[in-house]
């Protein structure tokens, strides 16, 4: 049968000698750069011995590595032999004689062996000696390097990483391939510290540490780590994998294993039975991933986690809502139930989807700890950054700076986790100090394919796991089959978590019963495997036996333990059918109980002034200004952004950036927590913002003012994240699902780079809400706008977010009292392109003093950041002042609107296009330009004011965008439905093109130019139809 490809398997052959001394190079730059020529000396002498010896190659070379690197640091830490070899290579002996001559023994166990040692009159057994115990420790090396090659891991016996094309000289038969004998077999020999396969004993015969080694990493369990840079982690996971009688299990421990698989495998069993013909992506195969789960939560509850937060795809997800979030099983009955009406607004989603938040005592540590797993769309992996932003805030919000208290399991596909970008950039969170969790488990239900399709097409590494290895995760690989493998495993990846905080995988290589789904027939695409699998027992009915054998359980027990949960299932199931109504607010994720009325209402329906003190603006204002520390030297540069600040507060105004830390500010003096990321948001991609100052003298001398603003504000984090969009977005998104008492503010670099990110926006942020009945606040800052820089950097698409808002053109809403703020409850989210600083500042604010959440996309500017009209008096931020959903003209027009020939409706950068046009045609009278700040919901009740005042006016929409793209589409129908059928509406604006922007900057220009002109010529749609 299959496996893996050769080009997987060429990544499993040792390196060339030549290539090792290239990458190991770098690995210890450190101490090479002290003193490499001692390294490169043996290294060449390496180079030249590796055809003959084959533990020099590969690992061999790092083993020498190790060995320099331990000697540099202190040359008793090596044997002797490898000291005389760096110190005669040191002293630039020759290679040949540095390394053919050992020391004698004897000279070396009466002291240290000096550089000068003579090298030739070793005597010949003492020297094969040496040369067998280095062999010796070579070969243990081997195995803890690459033993998991040779490991059982598949319960099916058809994968194994092919070894013809890595050879890998392990077992009691290729001892000779170290220089040893059959001979030497029965020799005892001295263990090396790297090794903990004695237990207590320091000395093995050949035989017994072959067979311990192979007992360790060949056996159902394949540990990947030696890629770990830490010496004491290597060590960590040598001593709990290598230590005798590891798997050995109390019977009480046995039973529980027995119990849980009983649950796991007669919950899928009991599904089938009742909807044979359900979709609902069943465990089979894999059932000791309940077992697995249940190992990693007890195990950290029992180190003080009282919250997990979990993400999973379909694979499996009903198996362990049931037992292991424990979620009432007739809520998941119900679900199959096709009669059942929905008691919630919005489409919800497919019973695998859904989530599910429960707090429950934990048996073990007899605490209570918050199992949720997170809601997620189709989308293989999308929910790993989600649940990883959730986790940090849960973290963050309990003052569990180091992850003790809260931590996430990620389970995945091996498909999916080898084949999924975001994965990548999930890990690559992993350790950034504003990202990290402390440490993430990840299973992997690895059943060996991916819907259709075998590993050798799906991925070119020899694991799905590889992707771990770039954060340097140990992996524990292990055959499924064997539940009490799998339960030792998951113990350590729990211990090791909450001793080093770092991520870690389980990969639980196991098979899938069935198709795709139960309706696939698998057949079609692998019919020996699925030949092999119809033998395959099932694992319970193996465990039960062996346990039975073993006299752990009787027969009946086990029996009377299956009538047992079946009985529970079966009364769930009859609970179930009384069940009229599905309530998808029972499936909450992440509930926020005080923040609604206890029938999941807001509290209000009216949001208050958004509008701050003269005294709070100059406050705040004051922090922006200056630098709140003593000894702090700020760049020149910086000093002038400073100056003109405080000018601003002088003549109270304040430009884009001054408005935003007024709101920012201010919410942070309510006690809302604020975090802003995104790329080099702490400085701000057009350098306007500067969140973080750097002292100019001192490395890492960093001071936020924003968190100075008073003593008893909430804390601001402002970070600058990985260049990634899906993970990062991904993340805030978790972040702000945690506590609707908290400003998310996620910043595209520009904002065309949101669409990396795209499946975040689709399935979570647009959809999230009437998929999962959860709200989110989170905001899009997204840069925009048409400047001359070419297809990338001016477009965040705007047509793209507001072809997914849901409030419908071509219905004139009921106004009534709040319309605003009921418009914005039955949103789905909130689009706004502000014009002024001051509309800016007012939306972020309405963000959280509204009393519900929903997510606001603002397009941002980039040339308005610093134009000079573009500024806001105070007047507009004071008490009572609000956010404008339209900005009405005020000038001339609003004083005789009857003799206004044309109002321009336009949102954005182009209206101070417009503005100026305007006055340079001196037309200021004849037309109107309107601005509509909040896209959607759209403003029908503010636009059919305007719409109205100008009675004799032609209607135009305005903008710099392209007509396929902008807002024209969405803008139009809703337009037209305000003014009616018989009053058209008119466009003013680029043609429609695929790219969004011109790389020409004479084009763009004259583009310009040619759609002021159609604005304002007055006579341009004469005649035309509309
Ligand atoms: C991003 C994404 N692409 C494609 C799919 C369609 N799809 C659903 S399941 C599946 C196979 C997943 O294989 P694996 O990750 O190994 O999980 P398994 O079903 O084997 O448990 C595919 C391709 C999807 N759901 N998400
Ligand atoms: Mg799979």
């Amino acid at each position: 049968m299959h496996r893996l490809l050769s080009t997987a398997a060429t990544r499993l052959r040792p390196l060339a000698a030549a290539q090792s001394v290239r990458t190991t190079s770098v690995s210890a730059a450190q101490p090479v750069r002290r003193d490499s020529g001692a390294l490169e000396s043996a290294r060449r002498q390496n180079v030249r011995a590796v055809a003959a010896e084959p533990f020099l190659n590969g690992t061999g070379s790092n083993y020498m590595e190790e060995m320099y690197l331990a000697w540099l640091e202190e040359p008793s830490n090596v044997h002797k032999s490898w000291d005389v070899i760096f110190r005669n290579a040191k002293a630039g002996a020759a290679p040949g004689p540095a390394h053919q001559a050992l020391p004698s023994l004897q000279a070396s166990l009466s002291g240290r062996a000096t550089a000068t040692a003579p090298l030739s009159a070793a005597e010949t057994d003492l020297d094969k000696l040496v040369a067998d115990h280095l062999a010796v420790h070579t070969l243990i090396r081997t195995y803890q390097v690459r033993g998991h090659h040779l490991a059982k891991l598949d319960p099916l016996d058809i994968s194994c990483v092919d070894l013809d094309d890595a050879p890998c000289s392990i077992g009691l038969n290729k001892v000779g391939s170290y220089g040893l004998h059959e001979s030497d077999l029965d020799k005892a020999f001295r263990l090396p510290k790297t090794t903990f396969i004695g237990g207590s004993e320091d000395t093995l015969t050949l035989t017994e540490i072959v067979r311990r080694l192979e007992t360790a990493y060949c056996q159902h369990i394949g540990v990947e780590f030696m890629f770990i840079n830490d010496a004491e982690q290597c060590q960590w996971i040598r001593r709990r994998f290598e230590s005798p009688g590891i798997l050995r299990f109390s019977a009480e421990e046995k039973r529980t294993l027995l119990t849980r698989m009983v649950q796991s495998t007669r919950f899928e069993e009991f599904l089938q039975r009742k909807w044979s013909s359900e979709k609902r992506f069943g465990l089979e195969g894999c059932e000791s991933l309940i077992p697995a789960l249940k190992t990693i939560i007890d195990k950290s509850c029992g180190s003080g986690v009282e919250s997990v937060v979990m993400g999973m795809p379909h694979r499996g997800r009903l198996n362990v809502l049931a037992n292991v979030v424990h979620k009432e099983l007739d809520q998941i009955f119900c679900q199959f139930d096709p009669k059942l009406e929905a008691a919630d607004e919005g489409s919800g989603d497919v019973k695998y989807h859904l989530g599910m938040s429960h707090t429950r005592r934990n048996r073990l540590s007899d605490k209570n700890v918050t199992l949720s797993l997170v809601a997620n769309p189709s989308h293989l992996e999308a929910v790993d950054p989600v649940v990883q932003g959730k986790t940090k805030a849960e973290q963050f919000y309990s003052g569990d700076s180091e992850g003790k208290k809260v931590m996430s399991i990620l389970i995945h596909g091996d498909a999916a986790f080898a084949g999924q970008g975001v994965v990548y950039e999930t890990f690559h969170l992993s350790d950034l100090p504003s990202y990290t969790t402390h440490g993430t488990v990840h299973v992997v239900v690895n059943n060996q394919i991916g819907f259709t399709t075998d590993p050798r097409m799906a991925r070119s590494s020899a694991y799905p796991t590889d992707v771990a290895r770039v954060v340097h995760a140990p992996i524990f690989h292990v055959n499924a089959d064997d539940p009490e493998a799998v339960m030792y495993v998951c113990k350590v990846a729990a211990e090791w978590r909450s001793t080093f905080h770092k991520d870690v995988v389980v990969d639980l290589v196991c098979y899938r019963r069935n198709g795709h789904n139960e309706m696939d027939e698998p057949m079609f695409t692998q019919p020996l495997m699925y030949k092999r699998i119809k033998k395959q027992e099932g694992v319970l009915k193996k465990y039960a036996e062996k346990l039975i054998g073993e006299g752990v359980v009787t027969v009946q027990e086990y029996q009377e333990e299956v009538a047992k949960y079946d009985k529970i299932c079966e009364e769930a199931y009859a609970r179930s059918k009384h069940e009229k109504i599905l309530h998808i607010k029972d499936w909450l994720d992440s509930p926020w109980p005080d923040f609604f009325t206890a029938d999941g209402r807001p509290k209000t329906m009216s949001c208050p002034s958004t509008g701050l003190s003269e005294d709070q603006l100059g406050h705040i204002g004051k922090v922006a200004a200056s630098v709140p520390v003593d000894d702090f030297t700020v760049h020149t540069g910086l000093s002038r952004i400073l100056k003109a600040r405080a000018d601003m507060l002088r003549r109270r105004v304040c430009d884009w950036a001054l408005g935003e830390y007024m709101a920012l500010g201010s919410l942070l003096q309510q006690g809302v927590h604020v975090r802003l990321s995104g790329q080099d948001v702490e400085r701000g991609t057009f350098s306007h913002r500067h969140h973080v100052l750097h002292d100019q003298n001192v490395d890492k001398k960093t001071c936020i003012p924003m968190n100075h603003i008073s003593p008893d504000q909430a804390s601001y984090t402002v970070c600058n994240s990985s260049l990634s969009e899906y993970g990062v977005l991904g993340f805030e998104l978790g972040f702000a699902m945690a506590s609707p008492n908290a400003l998310v503010l996620w910043e595209a670099q520009f904002g065309d780079f949101h669409n990396t990110a795209q499946c975040i926006i689709d399935q979570f942020i647009s959809s999230g809400q009437a998929k999962w009945f959860r709200q989110n606040g989170i905001v899009l800052l997204l840069p925009h706008g048409m400047e001359g820089m070419g297809p990338e950097h001016s477009s965040a698409r705007p047509e793209r977010f507001l072809q997914m808002c849901n409030d419908d053109s071509d219905v004139f809403p009921n106004v009534r009292e709040d319309f605003a703020e009921r418009q914005l409850y039955h949103c789905n989210w909130t689009v706004v392109n502000c014009s002024t600083p001051a509309n800016y500042f007012h939306v972020l604010r309405r963000q959280m003093l509204l009393p519900f959440r929903k997510p606001l996309i603002v397009f941002t500017p980039k040339s308005l950041l610093r134009h000079p009209e573009a500024k806001s008096s105070w007047d507009l931020m004071l008490p009572g002042t609000r956010f404008q959903r339209l900005i009405p003209d005020e000038g001339p027009p609003a004083a005789l609107p009857a003799d206004v020939k044309r109002v321009i409706f336009c949102s954005g950068k182009i209206y101070y296009d417009l503005d100026r046009e305007r006055k340079n045609r001196a037309m200021d009278a004849a037309v109107a330009v309107v601005r509509v700040e909040q896209l959607s919901p759209f403003p029908f009740d503010l636009a059919k004011v305007e719409t109205e005042r100008y009675a004799n006016a032609e209607v135009v929409w305005c903008q710099e965008e392209h007509k396929n793209q902008g807002y024209y589409d969405y803008v139009k129908p809703r337009l037209q439905t305000t003014v009616g059928p018989s009053r058209p509406v008119w466009y003013a604006g680029r043609g429609p093109a695929a790219a969004p922007a011109t790389g020409n900057k004479h084009t763009h220009l004259a583009e310009l130019q040619r759609l002021l002109n159609t604005a304002f010529d007055l006579h341009a749609f004469a005649g035309k139809d509309s």
